[in-house]
């Protein structure tokens, strides 16, 4: 970046929110900015004092209400109606007017040297429940960094127990941080007509999926993402599993195999309607930690000696929902995260761990000391 020069960055993550923010940072930052927005009787905005917010109207645009404020002599935010359009309108104007256009990763690679602070604002635009955000907006706010420094001086008096200790409680809180941006996958798979679709579509709040009174109903893999607890779930609705000669029928059932397989927490469904059979016995054989659902608890239950444990629900009455809701976030997340707890949130920083564990091992304390220098000494420390 020149110093010399404009630049204009859409801040606000594409297609999301009421309000999108483009901000112009520079020397000619106020007076591009000034050229640009009209306010409706007395002139051209005077945007001193530093901070000061004021309504406007593009003058490129037709009319659109903008709020400008000017955070100092190089940096004013305009906030315009949120999607792409407004803030592509905005950026354009800006860019006939002798703006250089960056875009957002530049922009925060740039105002943001320190690599968790980045990493934790970079995730942020993509986090899509709160619970993701707060524990995202922690490590911007430098939970991790102050882990990893507390580390640094474990290191240093040569603690090497409870060095050790501290990167594997981070490493064990990994799992957590790789799923606040991807969702946990979540699979629902069990015999034909059990009630599948419709436990998918009570969970999920809509009809997702289809619901038919015929076994065989669903043949493909239907997904929907979902917040269970506050977590991101992508909860998978699969072909009921059976013997079929039907091509498409089988196809499904192989879907739903390989989904079970990969699945980081798979719900068996099996119906009260029907007697227990010999092949769902298989099932629990083959998956013995999956959560046992026993379906259609409305309707009278039909008497089993064989019939497992498992939580009754029902579709129709809403019945067992939030047991289940509550088996699944258990098992994808055993130990909740207290407020405010590091969590390494990506792949470099769970391998960075990775490499300082195995230099803990051979008691390697420069090499330890010295993987962690690009990641301490930034901002994150100091908030
Ligand atoms: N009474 C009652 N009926 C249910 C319940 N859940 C599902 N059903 C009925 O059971 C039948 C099968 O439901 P689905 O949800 O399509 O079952 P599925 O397991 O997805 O079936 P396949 O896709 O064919 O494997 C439908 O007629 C549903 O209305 C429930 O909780 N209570
Ligand atoms: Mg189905």
């Amino acid at each position: 970046m020149s110093a010399r020069a404009t630049y204009a960055v859409v801040l606000t993550p594409p297609g999301r929110g009421a309000v999108a923010t483009v901000l112009v940072v520079g020397p000619r930052a106020v007076e591009l900015t000034s050229q640009l927005v009209l306010r409706d009787s007395s002139g051209p905005p005077s945007f001193e004092p530093w901070g000061r917010i004021q309504l406007g109207r593009w003058a490129r645009t037709d009319g659109e209400e903008v709020v400008v404020a000017a955070l100092d002599s190089n940096r004013v935010e305009v906030h315009c109606h949120g999607g792409i359009a407004a803030s592509r309108a905005v950026l354009s104007a800006l860019v006939a007017a002798g703006c250089e256009p960056i875009d957002f990763q530049t922009w925060n690679s740039i105002e943001r040297p320190d690599p968790i602070e980045r990493a934790a604002l970079t995730a942020l635009t993509s986090a899509t429940t709160q619970r993701a955000a707060l524990i995202l907006l922690d490590q911007y706010q430098g939970a991790l960094a102050r882990a990893l420094a507390e580390i640094r001086g474990l290191v240093t008096s040569a603690d090497w127990a409870a060095t050790r200790q501290a990167v594997t409680n981070l490493l064990a809180r990994s799992p957590i941080g790789s799923h606040l941006i991807q969702p946990w996958r979540v699979v629902v798979a069990g015999p034909p007509n059990v009630g599948k679709s419709s436990l998918v579509n009570a969970l999920v709040g809509y009809q997702r999926a289809i619901v038919y009174d015929a076994p065989g109903t669903t043949r493909d893999t239907v997904t929907a993402t979902i917040a269970l607890s506050g977590w991101p779930v992508e909860i998978c609705d699969t072909a009921g599993l059976r013997q079929s000669s039907e091509p498409i029928e089988a196809e499904g059932v192989g879907l739903a195999l390989r989904a079970a397989a990969i699945a980081d927490a798979l719900v068996l469904v099996f119906s009260t309607q029907e007697a227990w059979q010999p092949d769902w016995q298989e099932f629990l054989d083959r998956w013995p930690s999956a959560i046992v659902v026993q379906s259609k608890c409305d309707l009278p239950l039909r008497p089993d000696d064989h019939r497992p444990l498992g939580i009754p629900t029902s579709s129709v009455a809403g019945t067992g929902l939030n047991e289940l809701e509550t088996a699944i976030t258990t098992r994808l997340v055993p130990q909740e995260p207290a407020v405010g707890v590091a969590i390494p949130f990506n792949a470099e920083q769970v391998e960075l761990l990775e490499r300082m564990l195995s230099a803990i091992d051979h008691r390697q304390a420069d090499a330890v000391l010295a993987m962690l220098v690009p990641w301490l000494g930034g901002a994150a420390l100091q908030r």
